[in-house]
């Protein structure tokens, strides 16, 4: 590959971000190279899926009683050795661990940081090579050492430090915000580096993506289905209909319409009242970059990010994306609540 234009790597353009921090021991870098490594390995193995025996499932079930995918077992794996072994991280909530998973070792009992994680998000979409992705929070630990670590990952999305995710998708990214806007960078296969790729990645000014499962429409609350039949409407003024999009990764969905202007939306149902994606490592993380790039992410109501967690696998609803079209669906759901 030939560059046009001087390089920016991942590891450069966070540590110039953390020279301005006098007070930085360059911790956060660390952490951050550690999950941007992880995410090489995982990377190498989705794309070298198709060749080996890894598609499938394993015997085992996670504790939500889904059918645990040989890839998501092994991103967890992935993820959670290579923060423990780099030692800045003393505590994982993974959706695939019931219980935080906390590192009292001679390698962790001092990282400043918990993450919570989705190690392979869009898990049901592997086996026909479709994009997914890995999700996940930073926090700083508020707890003394030797207390109970669960707190620290019970915060709301307001106190994170970091969130970003992976996509494993035609190319692979990575995006990431510390609360300073959010960046994109591209990984380089040739040489194995993440490069900046996409600066300051803002939504449009407008947009016409809606993204939902329409199998579960006679579920949905009144306010879901009155402005899904809003989106389909004919009205040129305001550039409807607009236009359906779904693949059924959170990472891809949101990525696409945070590029190309659009909402997410997985409401809760009759079914699920909570809906499906969970606060700590799906919500909350995309929410925190949704505002960082000028957009809105709520759960009907609140605001996601000033939701308190409860418990580390809580669900929330969840829509994201474009500011106005958030704050249309909010008006729909308000006026018919
Ligand atoms: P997963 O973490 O088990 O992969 O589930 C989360 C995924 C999201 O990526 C996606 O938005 C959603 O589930 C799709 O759900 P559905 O198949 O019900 O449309
Ligand atoms: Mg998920």
């Amino acid at each position: 590959m030939i560059y046009r234009n001087k390089i920016t790597t991942l590891t450069e353009f966070v540590i110039q971000r953390q020279a301005e921090y006098p007070q930085a021991k360059g911790a956060f870098t660390r952490l951050l190279n550690d999950i941007a490594t992880a995410a090489k390995i995982v990377n190498r193995e989705i794309n070298a899926a198709g060749l080996v025996d890894i598609l499938g499932t394993v015997e085992k079930r996670n504790i939500h009683g889904e059918t645990q995918k040989k890839l998501d077992v092994y991103a967890n794996e992935i993820f959670i050795n290579t923060l423990k072994g780099g030692g800045e991280c003393c505590a994982i909530a993974s959706e695939e661990n019931e219980k935080v998973i906390s590192f009292s070792n001679e390698f962790s009992e001092m990282g400043r940081y918990v993450v919570a994680m989705d190690p392979l998000d869009g898990s049901s979409n592997i086996e026909a090579n479709v994009s997914i992705g890995t999700i996940f929070s930073i926090y700083k630990r508020v707890s003394e050492a030797g207390s109970a670590i669960q707190t620290d990952l019970l915060q709301p999305g307001i106190r994170l430090a970091a969130a970003g995710y992976v996509i494993y998708g035609s190319s692979t990214m990575l995006v990431y915000s510390t609360g300073e806007g959010v960046n994109g960078f591209t990984l380089d296969p040739s040489v194995g580096i993440f490069c900046l790729s996409h600066p300051n990645m803002r939504f449009p000014e407008t947009g016409r993506i809606y993204s939902i499962n329409e199998g579960n429409y006679s579920y949905f609350p009144e306010g879901v289905k009155k402005y899904i039949k809003y989106c389909q409407e004919n009205d040129a003024s305001t550039n409807r209909p607009y236009t359906s999009r779904y693949i059924g990764s959170l990472v891809a969905d949101f990525h696409r319409n945070l590029i190309n202007g659009g909402i997410f939306l997985y409401p809760g149902t009759t079914k699920q009242p909570n809906g499906k994606l969970r606060l700590l490592y799906e919500c909350s993380p995309i929410a925190y970059l949704a505002e960082q790039a000028g957009g809105k992410a709520s759960n009907g109501f609140d605001r996601i990010l000033e939701i308190e967690p409860n418990t580390l696998h809580q669900r929330s609803p969840f829509f994201v994306g474009l500011r106005s079209m958030v704050e249309t669906l909010e008006s729909f759901m308000r006026q018919n609540h």
